[in-house]
């Protein structure tokens, strides 16, 4: 009850913040788009603890509304400020398939801020698919219809199917930390090689998660993995530090 009632209190007194982590571009070494990672202001709680909250008393369909409309006027401002364009990734919870209308506000949103829906990826768990099969498929075949870019988080964990791959119009996989942790190694570097080999053979691009060393780094480049996004390069940072490296070559 203690978290709920500081979900709503942040709700109402603009008690959230989005932290943006940079996702590298293995080709140029440039940032390719941020990770929007919703925080609380004055609280010290991590999501890990405040999301399953937010979802189990149905906060989170109101936060995710906030998290996708700031999202997307960052995004602006930073091409106002003549920052460039870069991709935003938000994270969407299986319970906001509750918000009916979600695609329509994002609709809204993007156009109010002129930004092109291919530029906003959605990142999607595959306890997404678990849940509500038909509601799901249908939710995600329009946000491609509408152009929304589709990312399926955290792969590799819980209950990844080849099968899934095949059928939901995923744009993008991201290999969850714990993956690449095991097989990021001399002893089991042909299994990344393999997993990078089987998404790209899918059609889709991929990104590697929670990279913190050089030696990762290096052995996912010769691999031809697409993106990383990781300590190594950044933490999440505060939308001011986020300018500060927005055109930075790493
Ligand atoms: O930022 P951090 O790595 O601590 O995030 C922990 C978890 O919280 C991640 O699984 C992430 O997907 C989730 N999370 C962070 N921000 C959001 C958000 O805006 N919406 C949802 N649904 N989950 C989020
Ligand atoms: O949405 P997702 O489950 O992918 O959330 C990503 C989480 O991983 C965020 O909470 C972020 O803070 C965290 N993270 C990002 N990079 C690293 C990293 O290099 N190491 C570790 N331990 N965590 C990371
Ligand atoms: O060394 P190699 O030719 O593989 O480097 C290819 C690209 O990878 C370079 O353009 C560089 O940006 C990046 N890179 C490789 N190693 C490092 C490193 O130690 N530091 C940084 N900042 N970039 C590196
Ligand atoms: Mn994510
Ligand atoms: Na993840």
């Amino acid at each position: 009850i203690e978290i709920e009632a500081i979900l709503r209190e942040a709700l109402k007194t603009d008690g959230f913040k989005l932290l943006y982590q940079p996702q590298v571009d293995l080709c140029s070494a440039e940032i390719y788009g941020f990770e929007a990672l919703l925080r609380l202001k004055d609280h010290n709680i991590r999501p890990d603890q405040f999301i399953p909250v937010a979802e189990d008393t149905g906060l989170i369909i109101n936060i995710g509304r906030w998290v996708a409309k700031t999202a997307i006027e960052q995004f602006a401002r930073w091409r106002e400020k003549g920052l460039g364009e870069k991709t935003i990734a938000i994270n969407y919870s299986s319970k906001q398939l509750r918000d009916k209308d979600f695609i329509i506000y994002l609709t809204q949103l993007t156009k109010a801020n002129k930004v092109k829906p291919e530029l906003i990826e959605i990142e999607i768990t595959e306890s997404i698919l678990l849940e509500n099969n038909n509601e799901t498929m249908t939710f995600l075949a329009e946000l491609k219809e509408v152009g929304f870019k589709i990312t399926l988080d955290d792969f590799g964990t819980g209950y990844s199917s080849l099968n899934y791959l095949t059928y939901i119009p995923v744009d993008k996989v991201k290999l969850d930390k714990s993956i690449n942790d095991k097989f990021l190694n001399l002893k089991n570097n042909r299994v990344m090689d393999s997993l990078i080999l089987l998404a790209h053979s899918l059609n889709l691009k991929i990104t590697a998660e929670g990279i913190e060393e050089w030696e990762q780094y290096l052995q996912l480049k010769r691999a031809g993995c697409d993106y990383i996004q990781g300590y190594l390069f950044s933490k999440p940072l505060e939308s001011t530090e986020a300018e500060e490296i927005f055109n930075h070559i790493f």
